[in-house]
């Protein structure tokens, strides 16, 4: 993985300084399409009363979910260090498996696309395309 520059960070930082104001939809619309278009991953909430994407459990967790990428963004200097409690919990207790990271990124960033066309320019796309690596990989850092 090519890791962030200097120039990658300011860049995150920069995006979501305008973005995080809706984060809560962002983490929303993301969820709920990984649970629709990657259904294997639904077996982590088998715990919610209702599972569909649109569901309550589902819009709160994509709010958890953000919350987690705004910590990440201020401790972007320091991703496995900063995350390593997160990391913990989704190795040990939650037992999800690590490729689901990489999953949930994905629709991060689609969503993303689809919610500010104008300001998801191609630096911005590398930027946070390696930003979410980077939070994917620290969250794996206690598996091994
Ligand atoms: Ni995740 C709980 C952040 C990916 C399944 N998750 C959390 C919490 C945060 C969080 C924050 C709340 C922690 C607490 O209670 O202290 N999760 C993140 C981030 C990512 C991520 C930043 C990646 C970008 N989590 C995933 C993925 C799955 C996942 C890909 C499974 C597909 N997470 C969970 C589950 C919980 C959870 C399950 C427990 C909450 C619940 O409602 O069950």
């Amino acid at each position: 993985m090519t890791s962030l520059t200097a120039k990658d960070k300011e860049a995150v930082k920069a995006f979501w300084a305008k973005v995080s104001g809706k984060a809560g939809d962002i983490g929303t619309d993301a969820v709920a399409r990984m649970l629709t278009v990657y259904p294997q991953t639904k077996t982590y909430f088998s715990h919610w009363k209702d599972q569909s994407p649109t569901s309550p459990a589902a819009r709160k967790h994509g709010v958890t979910v953000m919350a987690g990428v705004a910590d990440a963004v201020s401790k972007i200097d320091d991703l496995k260090g900063g995350l390593l409690g997160l990391s913990q919990l989704h190795a040990f207790t939650l037992r999800v498996d690590p490729a689901n990271f990489k999953i949930l990124s994905h629709n991060i960033l689609v969503v993303l696309a689809i919610m500010f066309p104008n300001e998801f320019t191609p630096e911005i796309h590398v930027a946070m395309d390696k930003f979410l690596a980077a939070l994917a990989l620290a969250l794996a850092e206690k598996y091994r």
